[in-house]
């Protein structure tokens, strides 16, 4: 990696510069420790220029038509007079090369915008995790001006939590399937989600369309509401041809509204940032264990014995952090 200073990477992200912005995220997913303290004290600086922005979640079944919808979508929002970040999650990349690729031939139009910027987030990253990582990127694309950022990940279960972890609002895309309309859609998903949008509704299966939007909202109907008087909408539309987007749009700022509202809006920004505050205090002590050779040893022999199953892993952390702490 080019080496750039730390200013000089700030100075690119306050003044929209793309490739500067790029190098940023690239600084922010490296695996090198040394990186990390660069990434520190960047992210550090930039803090002051974060959190102005709608966070948006976007998931759904392989094929569901996420990224044709984030390209049209994304399009909407640059019309409103939004700056669009796009980040892609997509855990099954590793499996199915291509995927991400896809992504970005997808969201030709999107990607051509002066106002978008879409970048793709690894699916592992080093002491980040993806969720991390995605939410520094999402920091550097902040602090750069955009104010609307969609997070699109693949419906497979775990990735939804890790999204969710740093959105302000989850949207769901369901396409018609045959037989029963709830398969595909885990409980622990539906607890997640703010809009779901039946993609892909055109003239031959409008019908069919609204048979599943009736079964979703008595699905729905059953799930404890996630935000005070707010009932999760059910729209129709087709990503491809453009139809039932500005529902949607019109759905993300009301619910967002109520957020703030409720004051709720902040609450969860915070608990979430909580949550990111423990991961960290996990993966340095971590880090800091395999700084020290003394450390390292008895952290390895612990771990070992939690591998053999010869005592609980829990207790192996607890005897492992306790001597740690003694040193
Ligand atoms: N007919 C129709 N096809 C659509 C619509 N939206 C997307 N598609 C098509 O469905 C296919 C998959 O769309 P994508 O946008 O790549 O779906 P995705 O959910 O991003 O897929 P992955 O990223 O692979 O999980 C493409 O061939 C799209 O052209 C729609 O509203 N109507
Ligand atoms: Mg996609």
């Amino acid at each position: 990696m080019e080496n750039l200073s730390t200013q000089e990477l700030i100075n690119g992200i306050k003044s929209g510069d793309k490739r500067l912005i790029g190098k940023a995220i690239t600084l922010v997913e490296s695996k090198k420790p040394e990186h990390r303290t660069q990434a520190e004290e960047l992210l550090k600086e930039i803090m002051p220029l974060t959190g102005n922005s709608i966070r948006i979640g976007i998931t759904g079944v392989p094929g569901a038509g996420k990224s044709t919808f984030i390209e049209n979508f994304g399009k909407l929002l640059i019309e409103k007079g939004k700056k669009v970040a796009v980040l892609a999650i997509d855990p099954s990349s590793s499996l199915n090369k291509g995927s991400i690729l896809g992504d970005k031939t997808r969201m030709e139009e999107l990607a051509k915008e002066e106002n978008a910027f879409i970048r793709p987030s690894p699916t592992s990253g080093f002491l980040g995790g993806v969720a991390n990582t995605t939410f520094e990127t999402m920091m550097i694309c902040e602090a750069a001006g955009y104010d609307s950022i969609l997070i699109e990940t693949v419906g497979v279960g775990q990735s939804e939590v890790l999204v969710s972890d740093i959105t302000d609002i989850f949207l769901f895309l369901k396409i018609i399937g045959g037989g029963d309309e709830l398969q595909g859609i885990k409980r622990g998903i539906m607890e997640m989600v703010d809009v779901i949008f039946i993609n892909k509704v055109e003239e031959d299966n409008i019908i069919k369309a609204k048979n599943t939007k009736v079964e979703l909202l008595r699905a729905l109907h059953f799930l404890p509401s996630k935000e005070h008087n707010w009932k999760v909408p059910v729209l129709l539309g087709s990503a491809l041809k453009n139809k039932g987007l500005e529902e949607v749009y019109l759905k993300v700022d009301e619910f967002i509204s109520l957020k703030l509202k409720n004051k709720t809006f902040e609450k969860v920004r915070q608990y979430q940032a909580e949550k990111r505050f423990d991961y960290w205090v996990q993966q340095y002590i971590l880090q800091k264990t395999k700084e020290e050779k003394s450390v390292e040893n008895f952290y390895e022999l612990h771990k070992k014995n939690a591998a053999e199953l010869k005592s609980n892993p829990s207790s192996e952390a607890k005897m492992f952090v306790e001597k740690l702490m003694n040193k």
